[in-house]
């Protein structure tokens, strides 16, 4: 294949912590499931979305207890492909109730735009950003945190 539709890259989420299980205080764990969306445009003007739902079955039972609230070493690939010079990374997380509608977390949205060689990086609460401007930090959300990284594939 000699067709370049831009650079190839991929897109790992390390791990999530939980600072807010979404559940009445007598509940330790909440229920999660989440998914993501990452998508991009190519050189030859498509665009390339793809979409993943984890865990594949079930649900994780997460705790918002500060010692033990972190889903650690995940090493989940969430997108692999071809992009040029713009990349949008999403998360969702839902928290399952059973006798109400699911309770949602924040909802994770970064836009890159630019060339691939900036991106490439690892997107953790408070790296990215002034340490004095830490609600500017979309990895660090209100009610969860997140950490993945953009790396050549
Ligand atoms: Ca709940
Ligand atoms: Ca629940
Ligand atoms: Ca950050």
């Amino acid at each position: 294949m000699t067709e370049q539709n831009g650079e190839r890259v991929r897109v790992v989420l390390q791990w999530l912590q939980i600072l807010d299980n979404l559940e009445p205080a007598f509940k330790e764990k909440g229920e999660f499931r989440f998914r993501s969306k990452v998508w991009g445009d190519r050189k030859n003007g498509t665009k390339v979305i793809q979409q993943t739902q984890f865990p594949e079955k079930g649900y994780w039972s997460i705790s918002d207890h500060p010692a033990w609230n972190k889903k650690d070493n995940l090493d989940r690939v969430v997108f692999e492909g071809e992009i040029d010079d713009h990349l949008v990374v999403e998360f969702f997380g839902e928290e399952l109730d059973t006798f109400s509608a699911n309770d949602e977390l924040d909802h994770y949205l970064r836009e890159f735009r630019g060339s691939v060689e900036a991106m490439i990086g690892r997107y953790a609460p408070g790296e990215d950003v002034p340490e004095d401007t830490p609600e500017d930090d979309p990895e660090s959300m209100s009610n969860w945190r997140i950490c993945y990284y953009i790396e050549r594939a």
